[in-house]
């Protein structure tokens, strides 16, 4: 069944949870089981809960047990074939002749959410398994369902609950949840998760990447309490070319046909009832007068739904984002990009998380004058895109699908698509979202651009309100013409293309003499340039490494890219100093890779101010 499991969707949430019950007379059902394996896995699958915030929850935050098993000793026996007494059973002995080589309660702990690797020194560069417990009361009450939700687990996420599993979960930066409800009893539950972070040649991403493989329970793990009948999900969105008519779509789950859902947005005098399909559907639609959200007014509604069982609220903005030639609109009117990329990397070291981290990288990138922000490489913590909803930061959000992907594989690319799907369906009405990046820097070959084109099919058919991006590739035509014309493009709204003239590509005044050429009428972001310098190392601006060298190339490169017609924006490389395993210099990089503005404590470099005076320039010219 594993295989026919993992044929179909390998990569998925896939729920063993409360419908799992196979006893020994139910021969029948076993055989079904084996043999459509297929159809018993779809039914399993437990569907994204959305704006979790908002619901009733239990946070199982905090510390957790955790057992280092670099050999997966608790999970494979010695013929390496899977333990049915793995450590999720967390059995204890009943006599002192029982052997049990482990014990969570006696063992180390770490916080969560939190990455392993900034925790302890001995887990600074590891990469493998490390199983986690938490143990928690829960009194259950009647016609409530319980979910265990999971903000982001790098990389591979076995889940079990009082040693039944729950499923496996695959890609680091993505939410999942699992129905609990059958499982949980009123004491002593235990929650064990097996995170795995090694790098695999068929995952996204693949082995090969330039920022650090932070494991384990990186984000925030929450019991979701619902009534039986509840809104799983639901999209209010402008309709595409439209800035006064909402459209969308509610889910409801575990509701019979036919059921009431209310739709209401106070301050704009909106109340709204749609009613339910068969499949708890109901699409919306209506006129609405908004007053609409941008970088200088990000105004958000409080939106509520109700239905019978079920009533929560969401702060949602409504703004519309289109391309006309190489222009983008917002809401109608040009806009350029004043952007800047970012790591979701904390400056208390370690992988960002919650509203704090959002807040510190969020005003850093106002301070530059952006208005914009690229999350690479992958989705980053919903705090962030929370965060620059309020804030008023467009965002371009990301998969990662980076550099050499295995193009040919269709179980990576399955993985790749359902990372998209879990990032759209988290993410999808937060107004400050307005790019969806499927790529970076993928080689061009027939294949990538199948894969690719694969992925924005899958992306607009979810959202067909954001406009779609990648990092494309480019090339020069001659010794002074940067040519952008990567097949790509054709599939995208927004041509994104990094480049490193003057740092992997000669001196900073190559910059000088060289034309751009672009071969569609699209919008062109440079998605990427830069170079390393450690703060506080001076020195002459032709030094490497120092921030005279950096800031020198900041000039270049703002003087070459003021010539280019189509430039809509750019997000140069990147706010702040970031872990990467590819940077080892010894006291100039020390596994940091340094092409922040800003180091990795928080200090301003010298390129820092230079961009942020062209970003004043050009905010005091649109005034
Ligand atoms: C790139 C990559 C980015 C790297 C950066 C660099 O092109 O997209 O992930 O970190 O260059 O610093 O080399």
């Amino acid at each position: 069944m594993k295989n026919a499991l993992s044929r179909r969707r390998p990569l998925h949430t896939i729920n063993y949870g409360s419908q799992q019950v196979i006893r020994p007379n139910f021969v029948f059902t076993v055989v079904i089981i084996l043999f459509l394996g297929i159809v018993v896995e779809a039914q399993q699958s437990t569907p994204l809960i959305t704006n979790v915030a908002a619901r009733h929850t239990t946070s199982l935050n905090g510390r957790w047990q955790i057992i280092i098993d670099p050999y997966e000793t608790g999970y494979y026996d010695y013929r390496f074939q899977p333990r049915s007494d793995g450590y999720f059973r967390n059995t204890k002995p009943a006599s002192p002749s029982d052997l049990i080589e482990y014990d969570f309660d006696s063992s180390q702990q770490l916080v969560v959410p939190g990455d392993w690797n900034s925790q302890d020194d001995k887990l600074l560069f590891y990469e493998g398994t490390i199983w986690y417990k938490k143990s928690f009361n829960y009194q259950k009450k009647d016609r409530t369902r319980l979910f265990a939700y999971f903000g982001g687990a790098n990389y591979l996420a076995d889940v079990y609950l009082n040693g039944q599993k729950l499923g496996r979960h695959e890609g680091g930066f993505t939410p999942f949840n699992y129905e609990i409800t059958s499982l949980v009893r009123d004491k002593d539950n235990f929650l064990v998760v097996k995170v795995d972070n090694k790098r695999r040649r068929d995952a996204v991403p693949t082995l090969n990447t330039d920022w650090w493989n932070y494991g384990g329970l990186t984000r925030e793990v929450t019991l979701i309490e619902v009534p039986d009948a509840f809104i799983q999900d639901y999209s209010l969105q402008l309709k595409k070319g439209s800035t006064s008519e909402i459209a969308g779509w509610v889910k409801l789950n575990g509701a019979a046909a036919g059921q009431a859902v209310n739709i209401e947005i106070p301050e704009a005098r909106i109340k709204q009832t749609v009613t339910t399909d068969a499949n708890g559907y109901a699409p919306i639609d209506f006129k609405a007068s908004l007053n609409l959200w941008s970088p200088d007014n990000p105004k958000l509604y409080e939106v509520k739904l109700s239905t019978a069982t079920d009533a929560f609220t969401d702060r949602i903005g409504f703004r519309s984002i289109e391309t006309r030639g190489p222009d983008i609109l917002l809401n109608g009117k040009p806009i350029f990009l004043r952007g800047i990329c970012i790591h979701e990397e904390s400056p208390r070291g370690g992988r960002a998380f919650g509203d704090d981290d959002a807040r510190t990288l969020l005003t850093w990138a106002k301070d530059l004058g952006a208005n914009f922000v690229r999350l690479a490489h992958y989705p980053h913590n919903e705090s962030m895109t929370r965060m620059a909803d309020q804030m008023g930061i467009m965002v371009w959000s990301e998969i990662p699908v980076y550099w050499t992907i295995l193009w040919d594989n269709q179980e990576t690319f399955d993985n790749a698509k359902n990372q998209l799907g879990e990032s759209i369906t988290r993410d999808k009405n937060r107004a400050s979202v307005i790019l969806w990046s499927v790529a970076n820097e993928t080689p061009v070959s027939q294949s990538r651009n199948k894969f690719l084109k694969g992925l924005i099919d899958h992306a607009r058919s979810l959202d067909p309100t954001r406009l779609l991006t990648a990092a494309n590739e480019r090339h020069y035509a001659d010794p002074t013409t940067q040519m952008v014309d990567d097949p790509l493009g054709e599939y995208l709204d927004v041509l994104g293309c990094n480049e490193y003239v003057g740092w992997y590509d000669g001196v900073t005044s190559k910059a000088d003499g060289l034309t751009w050429k672009v071969a569609l009428n699209k919008p062109l972001v440079i998605s990427e340039f830069g170079a390393d310098a450690l703060y506080g190392n001076h020195g002459d601006k032709g030094a490497r490494w120092t921030e005279e060298y950096q800031k020198d190339l900041y000039e270049h490169q703002i003087a070459m890219l003021r010539k280019i017609p189509s430039l809509r924006g750019m997000s140069p490389w990147i706010l702040t100093d970031f872990r990467s395993p590819r940077r080892p210099l010894p006291g100039i990089q020390d596994f940091y890779n340094r092409k922040g503005l800003i180091s990795s404590r928080g200090d301003k470099k010298q390129a820092f101010y230079v961009l942020q005076a062209y970003y004043r320039e050009l905010m005091n010219a649109e005034k």
